[in-house]
């Protein structure tokens, strides 16, 4: 080998040790082999050298050729080794480590409720029922009695979507009702379901939300009376609030789809706004025996089976509950409202007394 390709050697060899990294090997490969490489560079003056010493210097520049290929490839193996070993050894896992502590999610207060809420009815035998929020006019208005033209469609401040293929206009459900007519419509009887969810009215100001959350329930079997309603939603309010003592009252009121019907009223005081005494009275919920058209709308035979329903409005329960005194924030994502008001997920929901 000339002198000129004994240096070649050299410092190429010199500059691979040199190396450290990919990045840097890959400027040594560059600089030899690359299209402007010095390598590259003698093999395109080859057709320069005169022709008596052309043969042995083309076989002289293919033999440094393979071995600057060689020592160039060899480097990247031993880079590349060494680089997996250092990305091991940062990324080593200790698996018998306690947890570190992060910072944890916490629950909103209306997910707390709708918990506390399945998990009061579900003792009692409630089964936990969900439906779409997108529904037919029939399941949220005409199976319940409330037709085309019934004052009560006006109360409900329905959003319409269009029908599909044309056909009858679509609405988001006014009330988790909906849940309660496919229910029927698929199980047959003795029922006990409860439906929490989303619902949706075209109202918004300080006290109104166009998305907000109910829980209904509905319990048909043989043999029910208004004895069982008052029962089950007297030991789920005093359970809710955990208040043990805490007063009820069932006061006449209409909606289409009960008959009799009846509002609740839970004591409290209104100077204070702590709930369990005080002598004024507070609308927590609706409720009713469910109308024997309804049942019959259903496929159920009103004449065998009855039944009552009740419904709540999460909101307003969680408000009272935890003395939130503005509705707005429960949508706005506000992380410091959250901190305050939300609940840690690790702590497990108690159950009051009387469940
Ligand atoms: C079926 C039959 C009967 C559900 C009921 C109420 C009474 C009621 C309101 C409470 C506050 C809605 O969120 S709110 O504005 N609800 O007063 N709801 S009885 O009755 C049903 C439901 C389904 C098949």
């Amino acid at each position: 080998m000339t002198d000129d390709l004994l240096v070649l050697k050299t410092e190429t060899d010199a500059a691979l040790a040199a190396a450290g990294d990919l990045r840097a090997w890959d400027a040594v490969r560059v600089a030899i082999l690359g299209k402007n490489g010095r390598l590259t560079g003698l093999l395109k003056e080859l057709g320069k050298t005169p022709p008596e010493q052309r043969r042995e210097r083309g076989a002289a520049l293919n033999q440094l050729k393979d071995a600057l290929s060689g020592a160039i490839e060899a480097r990247r193996t031993a880079l590349e080794g060494a680089a997996l070993d250092a990305r091991l050894a940062a990324e080593r896992l200790d698996p018998s480590l306690p947890p570190r502590p992060v910072p944890a999610g916490l629950i909103h207060p209306i997910s707390r409720t709708m918990e506390e809420m399945t998990a009061i009815f579900g003792a009692m035998g409630f089964a936990t029922a969900e439906g779409p929020d997108v529904e037919g006019d029939w399941n949220n208005f005409g199976a319940l009695n409330i037709p085309a033209h019934h004052p009560a469609r006006a109360d409900h401040d329905t959003f319409y979507l269009p029908g599909l293929d044309g056909g009858t206009p679509r609405v988001l459900r006014t009330h988790t009702s909906p849940v309660q007519t496919r229910t029927m419509l698929t199980q047959p009887p003795p029922l006990r379901v409860i439906a929490p969810g989303r619902t949706y009215r075209a109202d918004h100001d300080a006290t109104h939300s166009p998305m907000f959350h109910q829980c209904e329930g509905l319990v048909i079997d043989r043999d029910i009376t208004l004895g069982h309603l008052k029962g089950c939603l007297i030991d789920f309010l005093r359970a809710f609030f955990g208040i043990a003592s805490l007063p009820v009252r069932f006061r006449a009121s209409y909606f289409p789809f009960t008959e009799p019907s009846m509002e609740v009223d839970i004591g409290w005081n209104r100077k204070t706004g702590e709930l369990g005494a005080g002598g004024d009275w507070l609308e927590i919920l609706g409720s009713g025996m469910v109308h024997p058209r309804v049942l019959a709308n259903c496929g159920i035979d009103p004449r065998e089976w009855q039944g009552f329903a009740f419904g709540m409005g999460a909101e307003r329960l969680t408000m009272l509950k935890y003395g939130i005194p503005d509705l707005r924030p429960f949508y706005e994502s506000d992380i410091r409202w959250l901190r305050h008001y939300g609940f840690n997920p690790l702590a497990p929901a108690m159950l009051h007394e009387g469940v």
